[in-house]
């Protein structure tokens, strides 16, 4: 279904989740050209969750993210061409090329945390929700992670403290199961979890958590505002577990795009390779949302391919922008370093 917003900020979701896809896309060009070196993981069929769940944050909450961040850091309003910087290493990305893919911060927009380390922001989000409440500040913190990271031991350490000292912290865990092995048990096993629904594990501290379809944008935007509001009335934290399904490109250890993204495809998937039309039919956000948008008759197919254009056109501006950046002089190895 589709969020319960005016035209505009339905565009605007739209934008987000076309910037992410086309960002991550070409980013993936990028290292496959030598590039940058260096793991790194990309966001794609998870955008709705993303950029429906950040929409609801206002401008002084805080955010938390992981190894999966870079459309986070998007829909929470990053700059392209400086995060490809960061990403690429460069002197012009956000932390001056030294946080790279997994490590970047954005204080300004309230990203105090970005981790690779699996689990490890949950704490840190606790702890940021715990000085927000001593301020009586109204913020709100909001830690996005995997199903993966409540398998670690910092996961029910945090849930115990922000249930008990009822912080102001939304818990958004995006399970992003295995690709097909089905959407009903993708939901329920796909983490190594031995507790499973996922939302038994913090029910268990008291703490009120529910499922969403995470490939959902409207469902996604309801539970979360609904969560955020219930949290800022000071009734402590709350966790939402976003079913989506792994995109087939996320599959192997490093990514690789099995058809670009092209609006049309959200009419007919002919042009993607047989053995994964069906994630591109069913489980792509994205596509999933522009069907909406046309059925309900709120964007006509030409305002899609427009907003299409313009993404596109941003994106190459980014590349543009990260490559022409320079590597950082080596004496900046040794700045900013509290060793
Ligand atoms: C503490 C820790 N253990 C192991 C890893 C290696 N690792 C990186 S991503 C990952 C899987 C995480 O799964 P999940 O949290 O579900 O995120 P997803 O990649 O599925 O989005 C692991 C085990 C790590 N980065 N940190
Ligand atoms: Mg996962």
């Amino acid at each position: 279904m589709l969020p319960k917003l005016p035209k505009e900020n339905l565009l605007e979701i739209l934008r987000k989740m076309l910037l992410i896809r086309h960002f991550e896309e070409s980013l993936i060009g990028l290292f496959d050209k030598g590039l940058f070196r260096g793991h790194y993981h990309v966001y794609i069929g998870q955008e709705a969750t993303g950029v429906a769940a950040l929409s609801c944050l206002g401008g002084g909450d805080y955010m938390f993210t992981t190894h999966r961040n870079h459309g986070h850091l998007l829909a929470r309003g990053a700059e392209p061409g400086r995060l490809l910087a960061e990403i690429l290493g460069r002197k012009d990305g956000y932390n001056k090329g030294k946080g790279g893919s997994f490590h970047t911060n954005i204080s300004s927009l309230g990203i105090l945390q970005t981790s690779a380390v699996v689990a490890g922001i949950i704490p840190l989000s606790t702890g940021a929700a715990y000085a927000a409440k001593a301020r009586k500040a109204g913020q709100v913190s909001v830690c996005l992670f995997g199903d993966g990271a409540l398998e670690e031991g910092a996961a029910p350490e945090s849930f115990n403290l922000a249930s008990l000292w009822k912080l102001p912290v939304l818990f958004l865990c995006e399970n992003n199961g295995k690709y097909g092995v089905g959407r009903a048990v993708a939901a329920a096993q796909s983490s190594t979890m031995a507790a499973y629904p996922l939302t038994d594990l913090p029910k268990a501290y008291k703490i009120p958590a529910e499922q969403v379809d995470g490939l959902d944008a409207g469902a996604v935007h309801a539970a979360v505002s609904e969560a955020l509001s219930r949290i800022r009335r000071g009734e402590g934290p709350r966790f939402i577990e976003a079913q989506t399904v792994r995109w087939p490109g996320s599959e192997s250890n490093w990514p690789v795009v099995p058809v670009p993204t092209e609006v049309a495809l959200a009419w007919d998937v002919g042009t993607a390779p047989e053995k994964v039309r069906g994630w591109y039919r069913e489980c792509d956000p994205a596509l999933i949302f522009i069907r909406e948008l046309v059925e309900e008759k709120q964007v006509t197919r030409e305002e899609i391919s427009q907003v299409d254009k313009n993404v596109r056109g941003q994106v190459a501006q980014a590349v543009d922008f990260a490559l022409k950046s320079p590597y950082p002089d080596l004496e900046e190895a040794l700045k900013d370093v509290f060793a």
